[in-house]
């Protein structure tokens, strides 16, 4: 396509015309064992956002154990966007996906996962309007690939020993983090240990309790996980109170903020605490793609350090972070990119690709991936839900 052509496809009015959302059930490859639940599959809640120049934009909403983790489930997300958000998008202009978000948010408060899906089928649609990757569209992407950890979390030592050797044979992660918080710390920290070394100097080992430790464990927690050669603790307590406290003590261990950090707000009132060395961005956790953004570049003036997360979305939430992701100007943590991966099946008519300890950022138009409809159709709950006005 030529510029002029180009040109005049983004100078035309182009409006939302119809919304279309599914929730779709998939297994995992294991039980995946947080401290908050188990999780034996994944419910990925996805929506489609039809334009009237033709172009259709997908985005996902996916989080871990129904509401064991927060408050939004896949459910509530279809159900609030068929009823409250997709209605005030219609006739709307779907080049403007600021304002169609500031539109949204006043007539939908919360709902931080439904907005990250929509935004991100805005900005597929906007992608393939206009010919962009959508790491273009947010300022342009530094990097092609980017380096992604694996969670180690099948609740049994040998096992996730087994599973780590695995990838690094294979070269597809050299990174893993630990779940752990469910089990004494003494256990925890002997199995931590334990991992380490084994896989000793080829790989980083970190853990995420998941916000299941009091004050008194974390702090005791911290001091023998550095002993035992875990490089990061990520969210060990609740309150952001307790993460400045623990921040304080100085442990020669960084520790990293993940639930805590809801939207740019918080990211700046965790920034101003000296409450964490380590930010975990997640695009559903802010609220979008946009809102993840400035929580970054809250945390990169502050001098806290980047980690791109993961709420175990799968692949359209995965590449839509690893566009926002790769615009970063440092990413000393990597990310944790992994989620299609623990799923039994892939939904994309294409693989991504994962090789040599990352994930490569597709360059297509929006968000690169094409969907494997026959594959969607057989897991879909009950198959989609139309929204035209
Ligand atoms: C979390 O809390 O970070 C990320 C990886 C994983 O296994 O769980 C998620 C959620
Ligand atoms: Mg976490």
């Amino acid at each position: 396509m030529n510029i002029q052509a180009n040109q005049s496809l983004v100078s035309a009015p182009v409006v939302v015309e119809r919304v279309e959302t599914c929730l779709i059930d998939l297994p995992t490859i294991r039980p995946h064992r947080l401290s908050v639940t188990v999780m034996n599959g994944q419910t990925l809640m996805l929506v489609k956002v039809f334009c009237s120049d033709g172009t259709v934009g997908v985005g996902e909403g996916t989080t871990i154990g129904g509401t064991a983790y927060g408050g939004e489930s896949p459910e509530s997300m279809k159900l609030n966007i068929d009823t409250y958000i997709a209605p005030v998008m219609i006739g709307q202009d779907a080049n403007r996906v600021q304002a169609m978000m500031a539109r949204i948010g006043k007539m939908a408060k919360d709902n931080r996962f439904a907005k990250s899906a929509i935004e991100t089928a805005l900005l597929d649609a906007l992608g393939k309007r206009t010919g962009l990757a959508l790491s273009e569209l947010l300022g342009g992407r530094r990097r092609d690939r980017l380096p992604v950890a694996w969670t180690l979390a099948s609740g049994d030592t040998a096992k996730d020993i087994a599973e780590a050797e695995r990838f690094l044979a294979e070269r597809r992660h050299n990174i893993f983090k630990l779940k752990i918080g469910a089990k004494d710390i003494k256990d925890d920290v002997r199995h931590v240990a334990e991992i380490k070394r084994a896989v000793g100097d080829a790989a980083s080992v970190r853990v995420d309790v998941n916000m299941a430790w009091g004050q008194t464990q974390a702090a005791g927690g911290m001091a023998a996980l550095a002993d035992v050669g875990c490089d990061l603790v990520e969210q060990p307590v609740a309150t952001a109170a307790g993460l400045a406290r623990l921040k304080q003590q100085n442990f020669r261990i960084p520790l990293m903020a993940d639930e805590s950090i809801t939207g740019p707000q918080v990211a700046y009132e965790l920034a101003k605490a000296d409450a964490a060395d380590v930010f975990a961005i997640k695009i559903e956790q802010n609220g979008g793609l946009f809102a993840a953004q400035r929580t970054a570049a809250i945390a990169d003036a502050a001098g806290i350090e980047l980690y791109g997360g993961t709420m175990l979305e799968g692949a359209v939430s995965t590449i839509a972070s690893a566009h926002l992701f790769s615009t970063f100007p440092e990413l000393r943590w990597g990310t944790e990119l992994f989620g299609p991966l623990l799923l039994t099946e892939d939904i994309l008519s294409e693989s991504l690709d994962y090789s040599d300890f990352e994930l490569a950022v597709p360059s297509g138009p929006g968000l690169g991936l094409a969907l494997d409809e026959a594959r969607i159709r057989r897991f879909a709950r009950d198959g989609y839900t139309k929204v035209t006005k």
